[in-house]
């Protein structure tokens, strides 16, 4: 009757940007990501026979409006796989600016998926809880599983994550937190015009399956420097890919150029440094785990007082118990 869930947020190195189906949460390309082992959302799911509709709360506070639909409608999803009718009370800890491009939905739908699937009985493998987690949000999928990660487009069924071997392959994320505030637009709604407007939005698709190929060499041979830049260049394709949307979709600032610039440099320097950027205007800075000071130097040299958050490769979604 009662599950927690804990699971962590992923940075995907090979974007997923554009869906093929709406409904079921269907990718247009393959994606392929590095959960990390910070900022992890704790999601406890409560069923309570009595109530007539799902009740939710994040950090404390009742979630309403749009997030609570959202939330609502995936309960109901896993209430009638489970042949139930009764409602849940979801309460959610999450450590994560909300809404800043640092994939908090990926995390919290994981959590979610995991908990209230528990909770109201099911009992999934790890793939179906992927697929399940992919109709709370897309990047939710590669939150179910630890490490290096791919979510395969495809149907329904087909549509899940699974981890990728990565023998030898040490990776360390500097988060540099430029905003915190809420995104302009959604990554959702940012899709969709994507996707029904920006006439690159082919080439991103057809460009996609080369990357990912070239991006598995790389892991196979613990290769970091092309691990570093496939990623970066497939962040620059996702983004163009938005700027070319009817009106375009910038989520840069004046400081996610500024901490490219940085990024460059450190690799000019010696320091191999590689960035990522998702729906929001924070640079996300891909290195070797012994890097990570060197890296979080120059960005506090570049940028009094920023936010930095540092990661390595984190675990899979864990159920906490009753
Ligand atoms: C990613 N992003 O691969 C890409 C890169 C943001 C930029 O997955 O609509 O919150 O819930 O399926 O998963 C953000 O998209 O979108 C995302 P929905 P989601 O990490």
């Amino acid at each position: 009757m009662s599950s927690t869930a804990i699971a962590h947020p992923n940075i995907a190195l090979i974007k997923y940007w554009g869906k093929a189906d709406e409904r079921l949460s269907l990718p247009a390309t393959d994606s392929l990501s590095l959960t990390l082992d910070i900022a992890p959302t704790r999601t406890t799911v409560t069923l309570d026979p009595g109530a007539d509709q799902h009740v939710a709360s994040w950090s404390g506070e009742p979630m309403t409006g749009r997030e609570l639909e959202r939330v609502s409608t995936f309960l109901d999803l896993v209430a009638e796989r489970a042949g139930s009718r009764t409602r849940a009370v979801v309460e959610t800890v999450n450590e994560i600016p909300t809404g800043a491009g640092l994939a908090s939905s990926a995390a919290g739908f994981a959590a979610l998926a995991a908990a209230a699937s528990a909770a109201y009985g099911l009992a999934l493998s790890p793939r179906d809880l992927s697929r399940l987690a992919r109709r709370g949000s897309g990047s939710a999928a590669r939150s179910v599983f630890g490490g290096l990660v791919q979510w395969h487009a495809g149907d329904d069924e087909g549509s899940f994550a699974e981890p990728i071997e990565a023998p030898g392959l040490e990776l360390a994320l500097v988060v540099a937190v430029l905003a915190a505030g809420r995104k302009a637009i959604g990554s959702r709604e940012a899709m969709r015009r994507t996707v029904a407007t920006s006439p690159f939005f082919g080439a991103w698709v057809a460009s996609v399956p080369g990357e990912l190929d070239a991006m598995r060499a790389a892991i196979a041979r613990a290769d970091l420097s092309a691990v570093g830049e496939l990623a970066e260049s497939n962040a620059m394709r996702m983004h163009a890919t938005m700027l070319g949307a009817v009106p375009p979709v910038r989520y840069w600032n004046a400081d996610t150029v500024a901490a490219l610039d940085v990024v460059a440099q450190c690799r000019r320097d010696g320091i191999e440094a590689y960035a990522t950027i998702d729906a929001g205007p924070n640079v996300k800075v891909l290195c070797r785990p012994e890097a990570t000071t060197a890296v979080a130097d120059r960005l506090r040299a570049a940028f009094a007082d920023v936010d930095l958050l540092v990661s390595g490769s984190g675990p899979g979604v864990r159920i906490l118990g009753p």
